[in-house]
């Protein structure tokens, strides 16, 4: 089995409480000699640094919300010298709201570690070469997973996105053996590897995808279409980025670098504490980061922790894959509907993930249609087929969601595709 750094994945549980009681105890006192708006959200809830004394005083401190984040903007929540800050980068803004998180030298090195883990897990070693096509630049994902690569020692290929036509040169004539993007991204590699006829002269053996929302379906999909092993990374800006937890090769969930980050579960509704094993909102503590440490910052990802012994050997708590966020959650006509649920019954029926989701209001009611491309092998389906394949379609959503869409099948390749994160719905009732 190769970890990356074995003591810290595989510790016992009681020298990593240990080890997370006296960081936290740190980072607290950090925080608030440094950080004025969270020094005073202690105050009013009349909690100092003195009252954390290990992990089991962790409840005691305040929650963090990506408002606090945007009130903060953009220096607010910077704890060390600017002179000690080497970077920032920045989030995508899939909510409208960017976010500024700033790196001391040794935040970046730490950071890196974490990626260099999750390569280690997907089998990387120095013989490897590691094509990167994630965004490079304020987003994360080119940065985090570049910076792993370099520490693993394999011979890291900077891609970033874009220009896919290169992207199958780059890694046909040089012989790329780990793929890192997007699972959307991944999807629409393998579909043009394929029509291109490139499919015998890959050499990859691994993917490294992350940074939205996929489901296993998706995953056994990209496996079997690149020939390759599917790993999950997760991470989020605010937190550091890709590396704040990763899968092994038992990929049934994602290991939290816990000597780092410290993960518990909350009711969202409440801000209580959950039980390990409830499903809730994920939230996340920084126990060694440095210039951005943020503390119980709600992530509004959905997901549940678990400690079940995992056959990699690693004793770090796993997160589940993610169920959604508490953002991302559509109600339609009063009904919760996450993207996943309509992406596990296109793939189950034999469908790609390549879909759309339109939600909008008229006359007071919500409408709600999902596009879905057809394979090329159905295009060629008679009017009856595929409406009889649309009736299938209703009939599975309902099931699942317990609410019927207009299902729309639509020309393969023709929803735009994305190089980086996927858009999958328009809800024009907010516009
Ligand atoms: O997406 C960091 C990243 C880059 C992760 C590359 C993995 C790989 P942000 O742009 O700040 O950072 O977006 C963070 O993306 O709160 C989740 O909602 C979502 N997300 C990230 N990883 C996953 C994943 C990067 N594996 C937000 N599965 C997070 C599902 C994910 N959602």
């Amino acid at each position: 089995m190769n970890y990356y750094q074995e003591e810290m994945e595989c510790a016992t549980r009681e020298s990593m409480r240990e080890l997370q009681s006296n960081r936290l105890v740190e980072n607290v006192r950090h925080v608030y000699d440094n950080v004025r708006c969270y020094r005073k959200m202690m105050d009013d809830k009349g909690v100092g640094p003195g009252d954390i004394k290990s992990v089991d005083d962790l409840p005691k401190l305040p929650l963090l919300s990506k408002d606090d984040l945007k009130e903060a903007y953009p220096y607010g929540l910077l704890a060390v010298p600017l002179a000690d800050a080497v970077r920032i980068q920045s989030t995508s803004g899939t909510t409208g709201k960017r976010v500024v998180a700033f790196y001391t030298q040794g935040d970046i090195d730490l950071w890196e570690d974490c990626c260099a883990r999750a390569i280690v897990a997907a089998g990387g070693g120095k013989d490897d070469v590691v094509h990167v096509c994630y965004g490079y630049g304020l987003f994360t994902g080119g940065p985090g997973l570049n910076g792993g690569s370099h520490r693993v020692g394999s011979l890291t290929l900077p891609m970033s996105s874009g220009n896919t036509d290169r992207q199958i040169q780059f890694m046909c004539d040089l012989d790329a053996t780990i793929l890192c993007c997007t699972p959307s991204y991944a999807a629409f590699l393998a579909e043009t590897i394929i029509d291109q006829g490139f499919r015998g002269k890959i050499k990859l053996k691994a993917g490294i995808f992350g940074a939205e929302a996929w489901s296993e379906e998706m995953r056994r999909d990209i496996e079997a279409r690149l020939g390759i092993k599917a790993y999950d990374i997760y991470g989020l800006t605010e937190v550091s980025g890709p590396g704040v937890s990763f899968e092994c090769c038992e990929q049934t969930g994602m290991h939290v670098n816990e000597d780092h980050f410290i993960a518990e579960i909350i009711d969202p509704a409440t801000g209580e504490v959950l039980p390990e094993g409830e499903q809730g909102e994920l939230v996340f503590t920084c126990i060694t980061k440095k210039a951005f440490p943020l503390l119980r910052y709600r992530t509004r990802d959905i997901c549940v922790l678990s400690r079940k012994p995992c056959s990699c050997g690693r004793t770090l708590v796993k997160m589940s894959r993610l169920m959604g966020r508490t953002d991302d959650m559509l109600i339609i006509r009063g009904v919760n509907v996450f993207p996943s649920q309509i992406e596990t019954v296109l793939l189950n029926c034999g469908l790609t993930p390549n879909y759309q989701i339109l939600v909008d209001r008229v006359h007071h009611t919500d409408t709600f249609e999902v596009l879905v491309e057809l394979t090329p092998e159905m295009f060629s389906d008679t009017i009856k087929e595929i409406s009889t394949r649309e009736n299938e379609l209703v009939a599975a959503m309902r099931a699942m969601l317990g609410i019927s869409p207009k299902v729309t099948l639509v020309a393969p390749r023709s929803l735009a595709r994305s190089e980086g994160k996927a858009v999958r719905v328009v809800d024009k009732r907010k516009i």
